[in-house]
């Protein structure tokens, strides 16, 4: 039987990133997607591409979560990006409901377009009501530095300290992304379980950011982690399938390439 692999994330309207990102990295990586939406994300091209943000009201979330884990025995779920209070509530009540195998949380705290205010509303949200029920959080560099309290984060000790910190808040493993802000010219990844560090590294494909890539790694971690594959080994083979993604990226009329997970590795 195919392993069933859920992500509960927001829409987002190029198909670069979000759900979009997850369904195609879970198909590509042999396991059945299953998706809720939480927002919708419609970058505005005559805005010079910025966000356009609406959310999902909370009752069409419960409605959809209650469609999808009554027709599937769903364990594994990953969850991206939530945007608003009220939804970081519907999403945290209900992943209560029933035992999960692994929660892997991408703990995406802001989308410009959104209110300034709001983005601390939900970054207290998220940290108090969603990262204590993640197995795995995935944050980059950005997300990383807030979760943990850090102002700089340039080493590899200091991405050490900060998974340690970002431990503490709930998550059994944290994944940090370096991405092209780690200085260096690696893009190197700092996994702890709880107990052990390790670090994974590959070379940089560029220094520009491409869309989709957070969202493929932890949606790729949830896939291997449905098939049964432990917290690093999992993360080793979602790094590998990112960069290949990034490496087969495709450009658009956006400013940005997004990445494309049918990039054979
Ligand atoms: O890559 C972060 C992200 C996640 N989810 C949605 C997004 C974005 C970035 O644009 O739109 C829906």
């Amino acid at each position: 039987m195919v392993d069933l692999t859920y992500a509960i994330a927001g829409s987002e309207a190029t198909g670069g990133a979000g759900l979009q990102a997850d369904l195609k990295t879970f198909q590509q990586l042999g396991t059945y997607g299953i998706g809720t939406i939480t927002c919708i994300v419609s970058f505005d091209p005559k805005s010079d591409w910025g966000h356009r943000f609406v959310p999902i009201t909370p009752e069409v979330i419960a409605d959809q979560i209650e469609a999808a884990t009554a027709a599937h025995d769903l364990d594994t779920v990953k969850v991206g990006m939530l945007g608003t209070t009220a939804t970081i509530d519907v999403v945290a009540e209900a992943l209560t409901r029933q035992p999960w195998r692994h929660i892997v949380v991408d703990p995406v705290l802001i989308c410009k377009g959104q209110e300034p205010g709001a983005a601390l509303d939900t970054d207290a949200a998220l940290r108090r009501q969603i990262l204590p029920l993640a197995t795995v959080v995935t944050p980059n560099l950005f997300e990383a530095k807030i979760l943990s309290g850090m102002e700089t984060i340039e080493s590899v000790s200091d991405l050490a300290e900060a998974a340690r910190r970002i431990a503490d808040l709930g998550p059994g493993v944290v994944v940090i992304k370096g991405g092209v802000d780690f200085p260096g010219d690696e893009a190197v990844d700092m996994v702890f379980d709880g107990e052990q560090f390790t670090t994974l590294r590959a070379h940089k494909v560029g220094t520009e950011r491409v869309s989709g890539a957070g969202c493929t790694l932890a949606a790729a971690i949830t896939a291997e982690l449905a098939k049964g594959a432990d917290a690093v080994a999992a993360v080793r083979t979602a790094k590998e399938f990112t960069t290949a993604a990034i490496i087969g990226r495709r450009t658009a009329h956006t400013p940005f390439d997004s990445v494309w997970q049918g990039t054979s590795r």
